[in-house]
């Protein structure tokens, strides 16, 4: 089982993109670990896009995701960050799948209304621990489970 950091960003939750983002992510099957609404205090951004420091976009990253708040949650499932990746579509919403989140309602990477975390070893675990405390992970199983994994 792999868990995800996902993120609707400000742009997302501006649109009123939240419920859709989550319709999307219950459809496919996975399993809702654990959310919060919430402002993103600056340190905890610059935490969260270490990886981007020093890129020409990164102050302007810095300022997209405190912009306005952000719906922050962990989903669950067998190979979730893959699957997850697949639902958000790649960065820019041009080169997205047809289907994906970015592709359907994106326009340009600067605005790209969803995070989830990628497949670099560890990166998931560390997004999961930078934004929830362990006892905010939910664990709990649904009757439907049995139906949508062997
Ligand atoms: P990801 O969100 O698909 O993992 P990353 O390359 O990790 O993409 O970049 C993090 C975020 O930084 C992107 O989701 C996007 O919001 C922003 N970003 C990346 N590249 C650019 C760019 O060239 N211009 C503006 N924003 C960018
Ligand atoms: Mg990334």
């Amino acid at each position: 089982m792999e868990r995800s950091l996902v993120l609707v960003k400000p742009d997302g939750v501006q649109r009123g993109l939240v419920g859709e983002v989550i319709s999307r992510l219950e459809r496919r099957g996975l399993r809702l670990v654990a959310a919060k609404f919430m402002w993103v205090p600056k340190d905890l951004a610059e935490k969260h896009y270490a990886e981007h420091l020093g890129k020409n976009f990164y102050p302007g990253l810095i300022e997209y995701i405190t912009s306005a708040p952000v719906m922050a949650m962990v989903w669950e499932g067998p190979r979730a960050v893959l699957l997850v990746r697949q639902t958000v579509g790649k960065t820019d919403p041009l080169e997205a799948a047809p289907g994906s989140i970015r592709h359907d309602f994106g326009l340009v990477k600067g605005r790209n209304l969803i995070h989830a975390s990628d497949d670099q070893p560890g990166s998931a675990e560390r997004e999961v621990s930078l934004w929830f405390k362990p006892e905010e992970l939910v664990t709990w199983s649904r009757e439907l489970d049995r139906w949508l994994m062997e």
